[in-house]
């Protein structure tokens, strides 16, 4: 355990200690190698507190202080925090409120997300040049494939610091990044380090690595997983990989034989540049069940402000809105609402602004009350989607190809 530490020593360490060496995919002359199975380079890069970062950059005024992005008031949360906030222990996704108490310097920043998506395709086109293989998984991350480069480089930790610097060049914000043979892994690496680092798990290291993680840091353990695989008796790596498929399945279902690989450093997800997602949505499970329409209104609010956010984010646009009610006794009414294709445009009519997307919503819960019961969970989700757009997203997404995600 002591000379594990010593390798991968805690995230956010001012320098990556990770060994600079590439994962051997090939050998000298381009041949697949043998020992290591002809395995892939992958390198997943982040980009380091985005939001925050990109309004630093064009207001010098909030350089080097706390910032959040998100609104301050009432119901506001988070969206990203600048390094100098997260001292204080401020996070995205925290209610502002609870952000201002725990710092009490904190500016406040509203989220241009214009900004955001231009520097999102700046980054991109980076990726891009060095190879074709691009997933992204948000504005500010994907998975790259770089086992045959663009340009020939052939070392994929020299590409991960080419990129890094010409994130730099091109956008002045910096990037974190993980190399490593298959996603899971790559995206572990591109935490370990932030802000402003590299981390390289190379073939053989990958279990060794996993088993010291906390379960919560698996790419789709959520905070509900964590809480089942907690009961459970899973609090890392070594745990998960203590329990047979077969308990894993009967508890995690479809999630089971990712769990299993991951907990093993093992991860068979190819890099697919061109992910179709197919909707965006949220939900949400309360604590309380709820049944008062004053309370049912307020609720609707927020996930329609959370799953807009996420809309964003996924740069999606669709033309159907589903509400989604799960009731005490576990009967689920969907509700669906479209919006036609505009007879006299191909390109046909979207909803594209949180105000449509709002009312939409807040007509089919309208519809549906008087209700016959409390309910247990509600959720909103966008669908009938543009396939023009890029409509990818996934930071917080289980990596199942189908998975809704769950927000709270
Ligand atoms: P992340 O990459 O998760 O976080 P980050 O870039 O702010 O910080 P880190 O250095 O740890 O990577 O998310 C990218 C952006 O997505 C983030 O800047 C704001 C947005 N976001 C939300 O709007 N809500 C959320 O809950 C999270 C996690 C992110
Ligand atoms: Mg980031
Ligand atoms: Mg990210």
């Amino acid at each position: 355990m002591g000379s594990k530490r010593k390798l991968f020593p805690a995230r956010r360490a001012a320098y990556s200690p990770c060994v600079p060496h590439d994962p051997p995919a090939t050998n000298d002359d381009g041949s697949p190698d043998e020992e290591s199975g002809g395995l892939r380079k992958i390198i997943h890069v982040d980009m380091d507190a985005f939001f925050a970062s990109v309004e630093q950059r064009d207001n010098p005024q909030l350089r080097g202080k706390p910032v959040a992005v998100g609104g301050s008031s009432g119901r506001g949360v988070v969206a990203a925090a600048s390094y100098e906030a997260r001292k204080f222990g401020v996070k995205s996704a925290m209610p502002s409120v609870t952000a201002k108490r725990l710092c009490p310097d904190l500016i406040f920043v509203k989220s241009r997300f214009d900004a955001y998506r231009e520097a999102s395709r700046q980054i991109r086109a980076v990726f891009e040049h060095h190879t074709p293989l691009v997933e992204p998984l948000s504005l500010d991350e994907a998975y790259l494939d770089v086992t045959e480069d663009r340009l020939g480089i052939g070392s994929a930790t020299r590409i991960a610091e080419l990129i890094r610097q010409e994130i730099r060049a091109k956008t002045q914000l910096t990037a974190s990044a993980g190399v490593s043979y298959n996603k899971f892994l790559a995206k572990l690496a591109s935490d370990q380090n932030k802000p402003d680092g590299l981390c390289v798990i190379r073939p053989g290291e990958g279990a060794a690595f996993v088993a010291t993680l906390p379960i919560r840091r698996f790419h789709g353990v959520g905070p509900k997983a964590e809480v089942k695989m907690k009961r459970l008796g899973i609090e890392t790596g070594a745990d998960l990989a203590g329990k047979d498929i077969a308990f894993l399945r009967a508890n995690f279902g479809s999630f089971a034989d990712y769990l299993f690989r991951a907990a093993r450093g093992i991860d068979l997800r190819p890099v697919r540049p061109h992910r179709i997602r197919k909707s965006v949505g949220g939900e949400r499970t309360f604590s309380q069940d709820i049944g008062a329409a004053g309370a049912l209104r307020d609720t609707l609010e927020e996930i329609i402000d959370i799953v807009w956010e996420r809309i964003e984010r996924a740069e999606a646009r669709g033309r159907t809105v589903t509400l989604k009610l799960k009731y005490t006794d576990f009967r689920i009414n969907t509700r669906a609402k479209s919006i036609p294709p505009r007879a006299h445009s191909p390109q046909g009519d979207w909803i594209e602004d949180k105000a449509r997307f709002a009312t939409m919503s807040r007509e089919l819960l309208e519809e549906a009350l008087p209700l016959p019961m409390p309910i247990r969970l509600m959720g909103l989700t966008l669908s009938n989607l543009d396939r023009g757009g890029s409509g990818q997203d996934g930071d917080r997404e289980p990596p199942g190809d189908t998975a809704q995600l769950s927000l709270l």
